[in-house]
Parts: structure tokens; C-alpha cells; sequence
């Protein structure tokens, strides 16, 4: 049966499944060097979030959201496990993720949304709403001071983690 993503041609690796014998995991060496290079979790059997080790050192760099879990594609370009930039991020999720970094007073969640106006061009957005996006960036920063946090944020780190939480992963079969 096929299933859309994470299955490049000539992978190999494992496939995860809960006692109902529905997909849970799809870990897989897409180059053949007998390590893992991508992590993917699937909800209700769509897959819903993708880890990438793109430069095959055995430390995941992209994080990947897809299916029903969005179209956000982050890069850590120094593997420490917090998204540096984004590939991909859609103008409902730059919102969201205002919205997050402000409520968390992460300000390097935030400084990651202070996009240059190409990137905003590409996001499909008009001047005007460019501008406006612009204008609230500028805005957010004092509030972000004004909560007392360090520079350095404090915030929690980027919910990169949030679909690594399930406990069992009661059967795995090498594909
Ligand atoms: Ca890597
Ligand atoms: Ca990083």
C-alpha cells in the first residue's frame, strides 16, 4: 500500500506500528549507509511530522510539518534541536508563531519571523500586507522586553519534541 512521503525509492529502515496494526514510525536510511536519515510520525496513518538529517552526520536538521499537521519546514543549521529558520511557513503560521512567541516570550521564536521582504514577497503577501506584518514584527519586540525576560528568551524551546511524546512503540519491522 502506498502511503504519501518519507518513502524515497531504495530506502530502507523500520516501520512502527501500534497493536491495531496502524502506522505509527517510518524510520529510514535513504542513502544506504546503514543510518537513519529520516524520522517520520504519522497520525491516523497520515504522516503528520518528518525529522531529516540532511547532511547524513546521524543528527536530525530539518523539522519537518506535512499532512494535517501544516506546511512549516524549519532549519537548524547548528543541530542543537532549535529551529534556526524557515524553509517553508505559510502567512497562517507566521501568525500563530507571533502568537506563540509572544505568549512564551521567546524571542528568538520571534526573531526567526522577522523576515526580510523577498521572503515575504514569497509567502504570496501583498505590499501592503507585507508592510503590516513588517509593522507588527517592529511592534512585538518591546513587548517581548517589557515581560522581563532575558535576551537570550527563556521561553520553551520549539515543540520539536511534541510528537515524540508517545509512550510504546509496541512493534517494529525492518523494511
Ligand atoms: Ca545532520
Ligand atoms: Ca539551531
Amino acid at each position: 500500500m502506498h502511503r504519501p512521503g518519507c518513502d524515497r525509492a531504495g530506502g530502507t529502515g523500520w516501520l512502527v506500528f501500534n497493536s491495531a496494526g496502524q502506522l505509527l514510525r517510518r524510520f529510514l536510511d535513504t542513502n544506504g549507509d546503514n543510518k537513519i536519515d529520516q524520522w517520520c510520525y504519522y497520525k491516523n496513518g497520515i504522516e503528520v511530522y518528518r525529522d531529516i538529517d540532511s547532511n547524513q552526520n546521524g543528527k536530525a536538521d530539518q523539522y519537518r510539518w506535512l499532512g494535517t499537521g501544516g506546511t512549516r519546514w524549519g532549519l537548524d543549521d547548528n543541530e542543537d534541536g532549535r529551529i534556526d529558520r524557515w524553509k517553508v511557513i505559510s502567512a497562517e503560521e507566521v501568525s500563530a508563531e507571533v502568537v506563540a512567541a509572544l505568549r512564551t516570550a521567546d524571542e528568538k521564536r520571534f526573531q526567526r519571523l522577522l523576515l526580510g521582504s523577498e521572503e515575504l514577497k514569497a509567502l504570496g503577501l501583498g505590499e501592503v500586507q507585507a508592510t503590516e506584518l513588517a509593522k507588527k514584527n517592529r511592534r512585538g519586540r518591546p513587548v517581548l522586553r517589557r515581560l522581563g525576560q532575558t535576551p537570550d528568551g527563556g521561553g520553551q524551546g520549539f515543540g520539536v519534541d511534541q510528537f515524540r511524546g508517545e509512550s510504546s512503540l509496541p512493534r517494529a519491522r525492518r523494511i
